[in-house]
Order: structure tokens, then C-alpha cells, then sequence
């Protein structure tokens, strides 16, 4: 029994505005997730793992890129050589897992790491197999599930030199890629994903290396993309036809976006800008993951200004009768990393993508801003959540959220914790008020890391790492802490004020 003594005034009106499924908006809501909601936290290996060339492990582009530091794109000039170290430290990072009572670690492989040129007949790297069966293993020991990432970022050399995504034979790589991960650790990991926010590396300067993407109009990321979307789906073929009927898991992406937000949300133009915005973020990789074909306003827009230029075929390429069978619905579930939302409208002045989409984005003035200047929108993350759900009606799983600290912000997090409590509020109304289908929330990150283009100058971990001091002891933050508590709970239920008085 709870000792109601304790109640305070301030206990009672929380409890009074606490309460109920009619909330608005703005109102926070106290109820709890669904039962068998999954919690977890994310990292990924260039990130974490340092051991850059360690066990015979292969380069990949982020250790050229940050070496050699090319174009001086790396704020603090550092790289990822021994970043948390977590290659020798993995067993501390199951710890502090452990200590949060997650259900599940969200990490990625390094390819590079177990196939060190990229491709499987050049050979296979038995120790850096030997890596991921202990970090595995030992997660499972502790009752955490690995959700594993195949691909965040770090794409070996040996496939970059060729051309890398603009290179169609990398989908055949992947695929190999791929029947290696299943075959080695499928037995004990049901939970993948194939890719990391192909919209952020089909259109980053350091997924083309020397090339230069950034040329008007875009074509490059079209051709990326397309790449990545069959690379995807023969990987899901893979699994389904060959590991899922002994191994049964579950296979999807993770596609990143913000919510674009009608400037005016009564005018029609900005709805339609927002419709168009969301489709070239995210619709671009899920429609025709689950629908077959690219959404039809990206069609419509690029053939058309593809043709107003003179070209005769459309920069956005188009998937024939054998491969539209093979992407159609290849996918278990979505995949969500969110940070932040913007307002968007009409425009016809803008350039790159937002020229093909037509859209122009904004802030509000009025918005609070993580450390590096993200603006922070928790009701943006419910709208985005509601929209998946209307439009695509899958399961989801958030692989990613958190808040992004600049410089050594130390133990206290303040504005960490309450993001993290107002955004993981706002999933909650979808889920209870909006019928989304979400099924799990990592946090990002589990410990400050290697931020890529801004190195060690930006932290999003709910654990802290003073990179001087040798051990790189995990230390949790205040956020560490009461993350713990909305895990444990559950979420946010209707008598949680009787815990903090
Ligand atoms: C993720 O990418 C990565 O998967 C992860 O590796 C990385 O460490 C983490 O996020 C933190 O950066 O300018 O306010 O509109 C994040 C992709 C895309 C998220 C752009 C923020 C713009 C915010 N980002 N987005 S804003």
C-alpha cells in the first residue's frame, strides 16, 4: 500500500489535470503504454565502437572522410579511431543497459568490420564475427533484445571506390552482406533493419566522397536512393524466403523525417505543401517499399521538370514489372528516427529538393532549441506518428529520439529530461488517442559519441563520456535517470506524482 500521506497540494493537482483519454493537445496526458512495449536505447558502430583497424577490420568511408578531414567538414577535426571505445567496452555498455531496464539495445554492424572490402568473395572476417556474437550474447544474457542495423553509414572502401550507391552491383553486395548477418547471428537476433535514414546519406557530401552531390538539378540522391530501395527489398526477400521460416524474425528500415507542418494549418496551399514535403522525405523510401512505385506527386514533379529541361528521361528513375514485384511490401514494419518538426509552404524559388518539391521551410521564433540549434516540437512528433499511421498503416518502431547538447553540458540535462518526458508523452497520445501502431521507443543516444560532422563537439547521450579520461567511464545523466523511471512505469501513469513528492 502507498502511503497516501505524502499527498501534497501539489500532488492533487497533478492528478486533477492528469487523468483522462480526452486530453488536449497541449495537455499532458497520464496513462501508460500499451502492455509489452518495448524500450531501448540506440547507438551505431562508427559511433561507439573505435577499433577503427583493429582484428582486420576494412576502412570505411567515415574513416577516410575523417582522416583526411576533407574540406575541413568536421567541426573539432576528430574521427571515430577510438570514439567510446565500446569494441573493448562493450560489457560496460550492457551495464548500463542493463541498470536502465531496457528491453532492447538498438546498435548496428560495422561491414567493414565482418566483410572488409565490402564484398563477401573477397572474404569474411572471422574476429569481427567473433565481436558481434559477444556484444549479442552477452545483451541476451542480461534479457535485452539486439536490434540490429545493417547499414548506418559506414560503407567499406573497398565499395566506395567503385562508385558506392551510385553503383547498382552494390545491391547484389548488400544482399551477400546480409545472408552473412542473418546466418551468423539470426539464431539469437529478431529484430532488423537494413537501413539508417537513407535520406540523410543518399544526400551527404561524405556518402560521395570526392563526388560532389550538390549539383543542381539533384540527381545523384535519385539514383542513391533507388540503389538502396532494392538493395532493401532483396534483403528482405532474403530473410523472408530463406531465414525467417527457422529464425523468426522481424524485418524492416529506418526512414528519418520532421514533421512538416502546414505554415497556416487551415490554408490548403500549405496542406498541400505539407502533403508534398512528407512525401519527398519519407514517402520517397516507404511508398515504394510498401506500395511499389515512388509517391505519385514525386512522379508527377520530377518527370515534369525533368522534361522542362530538356532531358529525355526523368532524373527520378522508375522501377520495372520485375522489380516493382520484388519491393512491393517488403517491409515487417517502419522505422522512425525524429528529432524536430518545421512549418512549411508553396514555393517556386527554392533549390535541390525542396526546389522538386516546392516547398520552403520555417521556425517559429517562439520554439525552444536543443544545444545545436534543433528546434524542439513535441506535438510535431505526434502528428508525424498520426500521419505514418493514416497513410501507411504498419507497425512502427521509433529507432530513434533524443536532444543534442553542445559543448560539455556534464551531468545535469535538464532540458534533455523534459524533452525526452514531452516527446515520449506526445507517442503516447498517437498511441492511446490516435490508434497509432507503435510498439517501441529507442532514445538517442545511451552515451555521448562521435556526432559525425560536428565530432565530439555535440552530445545527445543519456550517459556522459569525459573523453580525457582514459576508462571512459559511463556516467548517467539526469536524463539516464528518469528515463529509468518512464521505463519502469511504463509511461506516465495517473499516480506517478505520488513518486516524486
Ligand atoms: C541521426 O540522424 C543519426 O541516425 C545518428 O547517427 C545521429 O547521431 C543522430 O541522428 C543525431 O544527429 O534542422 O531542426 O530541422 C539525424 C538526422 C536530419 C535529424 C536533420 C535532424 C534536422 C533538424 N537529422 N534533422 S532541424
Amino acid at each position: 500500500m502507498r502511503n497516501i500521506i505524502s499527498f501534497s497540494a501539489l500532488t492533487l493537482l497533478l492528478l486533477n489535470c492528469g487523468g483522462s483519454v480526452t486530453a488536449q493537445d497541449d495537455e499532458f496526458l497520464y496513462d501508460t503504454f500499451p502492455p509489452g512495449f518495448m524500450w531501448g536505447q540506440a547507438t551505431s558502430a562508427y559511433q561507439v565502437e573505435g577499433g577503427w583497424n583493429e582484428d582486420g577490420k576494412g576502412e570505411s568511408i567515415w574513416d577516410t572522410w575523417s582522416h583526411e578531414n576533407l574540406g575541413g567538414n568536421i567541426a573539432d577535426g576528430s574521427n571515430g579511431d577510438v570514439a567510446c571505445d565500446s569494441y573493448h567496452k562493450y560489457a560496460d555498455d550492457i551495464k548500463i543497459l542493463k541498470d536502465l531496464g531496457v528491453n532492447f539495445y538498438r546498435f548496428s554492424i560495422a561491414w567493414a568490420r565482418v566483410i572488409p572490402t565490402g564484398r563477401v568473395a573477397d572474404g569474411v572476417n572471422q574476429a569481427g564475427i567473433d565481436y558481434y556474437n559477444r556484444l549479442i550474447d552477452g545483451l541476451l544474457a542480461e534479457g535485452i533484445e539486439p536490434f540490429v542495423t545493417l547499414y548506418h553509414w559506414d560503407l567499406p572502401m573497398g565499395l566506395e571506390v567503385t562508385g558506392g550507391w551510385l553503383n547498382d552491383s552494390i545491391v547484389d553486395d548488400f544482399e551477400d552482406y546480409s545472408r552473412v548477418a542473418f546466418r551468423e547471428f539470426g539464431d539469437r537476433v529478431k529484430y532488423w533493419l537494413t537501413f539508417n535514414e537513407p535520406h540523410v546519406f543518399c544526400l551527404a557530401r561524405w556518402n560521395y566522397l570526392s563526388q560532389n552531390p550538390f549539383v543542381e538539378p539533384p540527381e545523384k540522391p535519385y539514383i542513391c536512393a533507388h540503389n538502396v530501395v532494392k538493395a532493401h527489398a532483396l534483403s528482405f526477400r532474403l530473410y523472408d524466403a530463406e531465414f525467417r521460416p527457422t529464425q523468426n524474425g522481424t524485418i524492416g528500415i529506418t526512414l528519418n523525417t520532421n514533421w512538416a507542418a502546414p505554415k497556416n494549418p487551415n490554408n490548403t496551399d500549405d496542406q498541400a505543401a505539407s502533403f508534398r514535403s512528407m512525401h519527398f522525405s519519407f514517402g520517397w523510401w516507404a511508398n515504394p517499399i510498401i506500395r511499389g512505385e515512388y509517391p505519385p506527386i514525386m512522379r508527377e514533379l520530377v518527370d515534369r521538370k525533368s522534361q522542362e529541361a530538356g532531358r529525355n528521361s526523368s532524373r527520378l528513375p522508375s522501377f520495372d514489372a520485375q522489380w516493382t514485384e520484388i519491393i512491393n511490401g517488403s517491409t515487417d514494419f517502419l522505422g522512425i528516427n525524429h528529432y524536430s518538426s518545421h512549418f512549411v509552404e508553396y514555393s517556386n524559388t527554392s533549390t535541390w529538393m525542396d526546389g522538386d518539391a516546392e516547398v520552403k521551410g520555417s521556425g517559429d521564433p517562439s520554439w525552444e532549441q536543443n544545444g545545436i540549434g534543433w528546434s524542439i516540437v513535441p506535438w510535431g512528433f505526434r502528428k508525424l506518428l498520426t500521419w505514418m499511421h493514416e497513410e501507411y498503416s504498419y507497425p512502427i518502431y521509433v529507432t530513434e529520439n533524443g536532444y543534442g547538447g553542445r559543448g560539455d553540458e556534464g551531468l545535469d540535462d535538464e532540458p534533455r529530461v523534459r524533452y525526452y518526458r514531452n516527446y515520449i508523452n506526445e507517442m503516447l497520445k498517437s498511441i492511446k488517442l490516435d490508434g497509432a501502431d507503435v510498439r517501441g521507443y529507442a532514445a538517442w543516444s545511451l552515451i555521448d559519441n562521435y556526432e559525425w560532422e560536428l565530432g565530439y563537439t555535440a552530445r545527445f547521450g543519456i550517459h556522459y563520456l569525459n573523453y580525457s579520461d582514459p576508462n571512459l567511464t559511463r556516467i548517467p545523466k539526469d536524463s539516464a535517470i528518469s528515463l529509468t523511471k518512464i521505463f519502469a512505469d511504463n509511461g506516465f501513469p495517473a499516480n506517478e506524482s505520488l513518486l516524486i513528492v
